[in-house]
């Protein structure tokens, strides 16, 4: 029994551990930076996320070679197609688009874009976190005008998980 209680904490540790995160605390200002409100401009129009009318594309988060990826980390959509983000291994993953890499006039429609469902969000323009194998979460382009749009993990941001979605 000692040695089943030793074996079960362990575990409980090494889980509490991974699901920190690799830097908590950078987690915690990432998501406290990306709740930041928004200037005054941005919040006037807030349309709604219209239904996704093109192509879904997906987009995998793995750990491979002892590195976190976005596969690919390269995207190119049109308008009214989505990406369903997708977690594969080395959880937990989301994806963030900072307010400094979105047109002003964009950030309110793609937040609408990125909803809560079930799951919390870590930002207005954050999905939530996810921790199981095969969980997914979609993000609609619809009414997002054409650019070059970097999007990151927040968790393993400083590890490089970084990519871009190029929407023509
Ligand atoms: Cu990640």
């Amino acid at each position: 029994m000692q040695f089943l209680g030793r074996a079960l904490l362990a575990s409980a540790v090494a889980l509490a551990a991974c699901a920190g995160g690799d830097s908590p605390a950078d987690t915690a200002a990432a998501a406290a930076n990306a709740a930041t409100p928004a200037p005054a401009t941005t919040t006037a129009a807030a349309p709604a996320a219209a239904p996704v009318t093109g192509t879904t594309h997906e987009v995998q988060m793995v750990f491979e070679g002892g590195k976190y990826l976005f596969v690919p980390d390269q995207i190119t959509v049109k308008a009214g197609d989505a990406i369903k983000f997708i977690s594969i291994s080395g959880p937990p993953h989301n994806v963030q688009f900072k307010e400094e890499n979105v047109p002003d006039d964009m950030e309110a429609q793609l937040a609408n874009n990125m909803p809560a469902g079930a799951m919390a969000k870590l930002g207005p323009l954050s999905g939530p976190l996810l921790m199981q194998p095969n969980e997914s979460y979609t993000v609609s382009f619809v009414g997002i005008k054409p650019g070059e749009y970097p999007f990151t993990c927040t968790p393993h941001e400083a590890m490089g998980m970084n990519g871009s979605v190029t929407v023509q």
